[in-house]
């Protein structure tokens, strides 16, 4: 995430997380008879009042299909289609909505990029430079490419802290790299890399970078042209919209230079045996019916996200990681992994002798909705020597008492497993 504006920090205003809750109708039901605490916003967020009202309102009212109808429902479907690419140019300060490609999520949006800018651009010899904290979303696309090509896979480590090592990344960066591709924040240990330093490092040496911000536009402000990202993708399921939609913001250069990656209807312009042309951006990029009601979903999601403020959102969330690793430091059973300085609102862990998936079994009897398992980062699982970890991730709607519940509901794991 693009830091809070130090001008904007001291004037901001803290969020008014009762009234966030409000708009959020799943957050308040009965879970096993206790009130719901959901902590496991990382792997996929709740939805508030305004994206079930905008997805609601679309299918009674609009559904049809997009740029192909002259009858008026296609075109309240297209118009409000567009109108969210435009809302999502602007809430990541894209140049334009042609470098706003839906897909449908981070992961078809990395593979995208794999596939067509790399299989065109990445010759034998060649490298791809990815980080041992990615998700397996940023690693396997490119283990792909790089059996397709001929390129070699180099890995930047962390430390044990959950930091990147910006020395060994430096040495790994040759003329040889051609694509750096790193996570903005780390699912399973909550690190923010440095991204601005890392893009100009990588661009010096000629490569082009991909950020992954699955879990970084949820949480904080993202400018990608400030960050002057070449490509940067995330799903809309994170950031309080629908599963099935995601972004791949692209330059405009780079995605007109680059070949298609699914061919069918919409992505063309002419079609014929001997010869098919291709649409414009980013319909190029955009092969048959795409999810409509998500995009439109996702368009509301953003303009609610902006209506909080990033900004508070990022400080409130810094507020609850604070207070959450504060508590856990006083558990003497308890190992936290990422301890990063810069972290955004994740808190992995294990306790002493008991496993991930029985503490999230417990605190789910509790009625604390929290992730266990290797969190699709089987290399962080790996560099810790655990199969597993517990994770609770933070939204705009948790509060303190919420993580004191998260505390209170372990006291009954250790009582149920160390009797
Ligand atoms: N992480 C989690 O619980 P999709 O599935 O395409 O929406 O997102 C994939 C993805 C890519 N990068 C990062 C950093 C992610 O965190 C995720 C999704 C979820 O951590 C589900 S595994």
């Amino acid at each position: 995430m693009n830091a809070p504006r130090a001008s904007a920090q001291g004037a901001l205003t803290p969020l008014d997380v009762e009234a966030v809750r409000r708009d959020f109708p799943a957050l308040h039901q009965q879970v096993n008879d206790r009130p719901l605490v959901y902590l496991d916003s990382g792997a996929s967020s709740q939805k508030p009042e305004q994206v079930i009202e905008a997805l609601n309102n679309y299918e009674r009212h609009d559904h049809s299909n997009v740029h192909r109808g002259v009858h008026t429902l296609s075109q309240r479907a297209t118009e409000a289609y567009e109108a969210s690419r435009t809302k999502v140019q602007q809430f990541i300060n894209a140049g334009s909505v042609k470098e706003v490609v839906f897909t449908r999520g981070t992961t078809e949006a990395i593979n995208l990029v794999a596939q067509s800018y790399g299989r065109a651009n990445l010759r034998s010899d060649d490298e791809v430079l990815i980080t041992e904290m990615e998700h397996h979303a940023n690693i396997v696309p490119w283990q792909l490419l790089c059996e397709q090509t001929g390129a070699k896979l180099k890995v930047v480590p962390f430390d044990d802290t959950g930091v990147l090592e910006i020395s060994r990344l430096k040495e790994q960066l040759t003329e040889k790299t051609r694509i750096v591709a790193l996570t903005h924040v780390s699912n399973a240990l909550g690190t923010v890399n440095p991204v601005g330093q890392i893009i100009q490092l990588a661009h010096d040496a000629g490569a082009v970078v991909l950020v992954d911000g699955a879990q970084a536009i949820p949480h904080g402000p993202v400018d990608v042209t400030a960050l002057e990202c070449d490509f940067y993708t995330f799903s809309g399921h994170k950031v309080y919209g629908p599963t099935g939609i995601g972004v791949l913001y692209g330059r405009e250069f780079l995605l007109e230079a680059m070949p298609p990656w699914q061919g069918g209807g919409d992505m063309i312009k002419t079609v014929g045996f001997d010869e098919t042309t291709y649409n414009d951006l980013p319909y190029k990029f955009e092969a048959g019916t795409p999810h409509i009601a998500g995009a439109i979903g996702l368009g509301a999601a953003v303009d609610y996200v902006a209506a909080l403020g990033p900004d508070r959102i990022a400080v409130h969330e810094h507020h609850l990681i604070n207070y959450a690793t504060e508590r856990a430091n006083a558990e003497k059973d308890m190992q936290i992994f990422g301890q990063a300085p810069d972290k955004a609102g994740i808190l992995s862990f294990v306790l002493d002798g008991i496993h991930p998936h029985d503490i999230g079994t417990i605190l789910d009897h509790e009625g604390v909705a929290i992730r266990t398992g290797h969190h699709c980062a089987m290399p962080v699982m790996t560099h810790y020597g655990v199969s597993a970890t517990a994770r609770a991730s933070f939204g705009p709607y948790n509060t303190i008492d919420e993580i004191d519940v998260l505390f209170q509901a372990m006291e009954k794991v250790r009582e149920m497993f160390r009797q």
